[in-house]
């Protein structure tokens, strides 16, 4: 027997839940209220607080990586910024003539910037997340006489025609942008990351490495260069590629306008030697140079990063891989069915390090498709390659059509090797695979998180592919 509940039951319960919903609303609102007047009274630059009310401009503003869009003028008087943060991280939304911020904050969240009463003048609006200025986020507003900022057809970007700010996107122009973003690819472009780095080989046989690290020009994809944090100008840093047993020493010369230290991320090395300012060492002040030295006796997939300033410092761009010994690798073994040969003898070992936020934003191996560079293999070919997540986010990397036989992780050898389409790569972790290039043709290659690999003016980020011939 099923229980019923008589309709008039259910009728109440409605009611009921009704009415919580209806409170909960009117709470809400009350709270809402309360911000508002609150944000109204904290203007502080001598903005009265009745001039926000009444008559007087309020513009919708959106920001994303890394763009400010919005119709960025009116007439003089009372402004009010509405801003969304429609991207996938933290922004802020500045004007620092008037001495304005939104202070940071998250993604999906709108803030309103009330500027007060603004005289006639051109003012800089900026994100001040360290980078994000550089990266593009900036525009002018405009502020003049006889100017009405909703019958200005663009402020800053909006030329992409999607009606970001507000209004019906222009899916023509969406389509016409997608097809224009895939016919760039691969896009030629200036500077290559991950080149190996040579040592010096000193009298008792130490290999000797140098790096320098500064600020330099570095083009992400074309028609993009920013100011980037690097290792001897490249990003990813210079690959250093080690064997079991090794005695090296790296001098860092410090060019950057802040202390550094560099993180041997993954490799096992003494305490002093862990790069761990002021923890393990004194900060490396900007002008100096420090010596690392150790010796690596065990395989292992590492990377090297500062601590100091990490989060500022690793998505602009200061990242590399070091490894020793080889490449993990399966062979004469069935995983799930499927026999591995005995003589499987990769025809491609490569890092692919992943990065999502800084100067550099959403890339691999310090470029945006399509300026990403492609795989090309030969039928039959099998590849190994490494992840380095040294983002901020996960990626779930995903190959289409080969399955990716995941071998180690870490750096760590598995001694069940599985395959899997997707693999998820969290940040400060390395995924070491290998997969067979049976059949021929161009396979997307990308991260599946789909605004790191798309946008509403095409594809970017983190895409390639494996081109098969
Ligand atoms: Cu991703």
């Amino acid at each position: 027997m099923q229980p019923t509940h008589p309709a008039g039951e259910q009728r109440s319960w409605a009611k009921a839940t009704g009415f919580l919903i209806a409170i909960y609303l009117v709470g809400l609102a009350m709270i809402a209220g309360v911000v508002l007047v609150a944000n109204k009274s904290d203007g502080g630059g001598g903005a009265s607080a009745s001039a926000a009310s009444g008559a007087g401009a309020t513009i919708p503003v959106t920001l994303t990586e890394f763009k400010i869009e919005g119709s960025l003028m009116a007439a003089p008087g009372p402004i009010t910024l509405e801003v969304t943060n429609k991207g996938s991280m933290d922004h802020d939304l500045s004007v620092k003539q008037l001495n304005k911020t939104t202070g940071t904050f998250g993604t999906g969240k709108t803030v309103k910037l009330d500027l007060g009463n603004v005289p006639a003048g051109e003012y800089e609006v900026t994100c001040e997340v360290p980078g994000h200025k550089d990266a593009g986020m900036k525009a002018t507003l405009t502020v003049k006489e006889g100017m009405d900022h909703s019958a200005a057809a663009s402020g800053s970007e909006a030329a992409s025609g999607s009606g970001e700010a507000g209004g019906t996107p222009n899916y023509a122009q969406m389509d016409k942008d997608m097809m224009d973003s895939f016919a760039k690819f691969p896009a030629k472009t200036k500077g290559e990351g991950n080149q190996v780095l040579e040592p010096k080989i000193l009298p008792d046989g130490t290999k000797h490495f140098e790096l320098t690290a500064e600020i330099t020009d570095w083009e992400v994809e074309p028609g993009k260069t920013v100011k980037a944090w690097t290792y001897n100008g490249m990003v990813p840093a210079p690959r250093i590629m080690l064997n079991v047993g090794d005695k090296i020493e790296v001098v860092l010369h410090n060019k950057l306008p802040v202390a550094t230290d560099i993180h041997w991320h993954g490799i096992t090395v003494p305490f002093d030697q862990d790069g761990v300012a002021p923890i393990t060492q004194k900060p490396i002040e900007p002008g100096q140079d420090f010596t690392y030295h150790f010796t690596v006796d065990k395989p292992e997939m590492g990377m090297y990063h500062p601590h100091l300033h990490g989060q500022m410092t690793l998505p602009n761009g200061m990242f590399g891989q070091i490894q020793v010994g080889p490449t993990p690798l399966v062979t004469g073994k069935t995983v799930a069915g499927v026999a591995i040969p005995n003589d499987v003898k990769p025809v491609m070992d490569f890092p692919m390090v992943l990065n999502d936020a800084g100067v550099i934003g959403f890339a691999l191996n310090g470029k945006s498709f399509p300026a990403t560079a492609p795989i090309v293999v030969k039928e039959g070919d099998w590849v190994t390659m490494t992840y380095y997540n040294e983002g901020l986010q996960s990626h779930p990397m995903h190959l289409h059509q080969f399955p990716q036989l995941v071998t180690a992780i870490d750096g760590i050898a598995l001694d069940s090797p599985y395959w899997a389409d997707t693999v998820l790569v969290a940040p400060g972790q390395r995924y070491t695979v290998m997969f067979n290039a049976n059949r021929k043709g161009t396979w997307v290659f990308h991260c599946h998180i789909l605004n790191h690999a798309e946008r509403e003016t095409g594809m970017f980020g983190m895409v390639t592919a494996v081109v098969v011939q």
